[in-house]
C-alpha cells in the first residue's frame, strides 16, 4: 500500500497500466496469425490455408487504455521433417520462455488430436506462465460441436497437468469474442508502461513484410509440398529516377526461391500467367502497406533443397 502522502497514490490508474507479451501457439493452420491480425486490427502476419505458413515470430501490438499487449505469433508446432522444421520448432520453444502469457489455439472444427496433446505436454513444462486455451474458428462449428470441444480442451489440460487461466472460444473471421479475448489477456500481464510507441502495430521490418506478402500471394493455389518449398527475399528497393515528385514509383526487386527446377513450371504457370497473377496480387498488398505505387520485379530461382541446407537457410534468413 502507498502512504496517502506518496505521489503515486494520486494517480492510481497510471500505476495499473499493464504491458507484456503473449504468444499464440498451436498446430499449423490453427488460426494463430489470423487471430493476431484480428486483435491488432490490421494485417501484420500473413495467413493461408496451407499449414506452416508462418516461419518466424511476428509481433503485433494491441494498444489499449489499460494495457499494451504485444502478441507474438509463432510458427505452428509440428513434427519436423526438415532442418527448417526443426528451426521453426526451436523458435517456438524459445518464445515460451520469454512471454508473460501463452495462448494455445485449437480449431473448433477439428477434434483434439495427438498433435495438440504433444504441444500440451510440452507446455506443461513451462510452469509459471499463465496459459489460456483459445478455441478458434468457432464460425465453423455448430453449438454442440463447440460445447464438446470446450469439454475436450478442458480434459486435455487436466491430462497434461495444465490449469487453464481461461478457456475462450473465438472467431477471428467473424470477429466474435476477439475483444473479449483481449480483455482476458490484459489482466494476465505484469504492471508496466507501454513497451512500444503509440501507433506502432508491428516490429516487422518493411523488407520482411514485403517478402512475406509476396510469399502469401504465391502460396494460394499451389498444391502438396510446394508451399513449403517457397521462400522470398527482397533484394532491393529503390525509388525510380526521373519521376515527377507527385508521381513517385518504387522499384521492388524480389526473388522467389523454390527447391527444384521441376517446380519452376508450376510457380510460373502456362505462359507465365500464374507468376503474373501472384505479382499483381502481391503488388496491390505492398502498395496498400507502403501507400505508394510500386513496380514489382519478381524472379523465380532455384535454391536446391534449401530447407535442408544450413548454408542456404542462413542466406534465406533462418
Ligand atoms: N472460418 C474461419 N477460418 C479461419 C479463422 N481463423 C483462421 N482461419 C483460416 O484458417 C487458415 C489458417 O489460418 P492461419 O491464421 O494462417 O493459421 P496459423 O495457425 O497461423 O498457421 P501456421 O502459420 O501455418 O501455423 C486460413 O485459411 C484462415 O483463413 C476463423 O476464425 N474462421
Ligand atoms: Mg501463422
Amino acid at each position: 500500500m502507498n502512504s496517502p502522502t506518496s505521489p503515486s497514490s494520486a494517480a492510481p490508474s497510471a500505476a495499473e497500466h499493464r504491458s507484456g507479451f503473449a504468444c499464440f501457439v498451436g498446430r499449423p493452420n490453427a488460426g494463430k496469425s489470423t487471430l493476431t491480425n484480428a486483435l491488432v486490427g490490421t494485417k501484420v502476419a500473413i495467413t493461408s490455408s496451407r499449414p506452416q505458413t508462418t516461419r518466424h515470430t511476428v509481433r503485433g501490438i494491441v494498444h489499449r487504455e489499460d494495457a499494451q499487449l504485444v502478441l507474438v505469433d509463432t510458427p505452428g508446432l509440428h513434427k519436423p521433417r526438415t532442418l527448417l522444421g526443426q528451426r521453426l520448432n526451436d523458435v517456438v520453444r524459445t518464445t515460451w520462455a520469454e512471454v508473460d502469457v501463452i495462448g494455445f489455439c485449437l480449431p473448433a472444427d477439428q477434434k483434439v488430436g495427438p498433435g495438440d496433446r504433444f504441444i500440451a505436454k510440452e507446455l506443461a513444462q513451462v510452469k509459471r506462465t499463465p496459459k489460456v486455451a483459445i478455441v478458434t474458428k468457432t464460425d465453423l462449428a455448430d453449438r454442440e460441436t463447440l460445447t464438446q470441444q470446450l469439454i475436450a480442451v478442458d480434459q486435455m489440460g487436466k491430462e497434461a497437468g495444465i490449469e487453464w487461466a481461461e478457456i475462450v472460444p473465438v472467431s477471428a473471421v467473424a470477429g466474435e469474442q476477439v475483444d473479449l479475448l483481449a480483455d482476458l489477456l490484459a489482466p494476465l500481464l505484469p504492471e508496466g508502461p507501454p513497451l512500444y510507441p503509440e501507433g506502432d502495430l508491428t516490429d516487422e521490418p518493411e523488407l520482411v513484410m514485403i517478402a512475406e506478402l509476396i510469399r502469401e500471394a504465391a502460396l494460394e493455389g499451389v498444391r502438396d509440398e510446394l508451399p513449403h518449398s517457397i521462400a522470398v527475399v527482397v533484394e532491393e528497393m529503390l525509388p525510380r529516377e526521373d519521376r515527377p515528385a507527385d508521381r513517385p514509383l518504387l522499384d521492388v526487386h524480389a526473388n522467389l526461391f523454390i527447391e527444384r527446377s521441376s517446380q519452376k513450371g508450376i510457380v510460373i504457370g502456362p505462359k507465365g500467367q500464374r507468376l503474373k497473377d501472384v505479382g499483381t496480387k502481391a503488388r496491390r498488398q505492398i502498395e496498400a502497406l507502403l501507400g505508394t505505387p510500386i513496380f514489382l520485379d519478381l524472379h523465380v530461382k532455384v535454391a536446391k533443397d534449401w530447407q535442408r541446407d544450413p548454408k542456404q537457410l542462413r542466406r534465406l534468413g533462418f
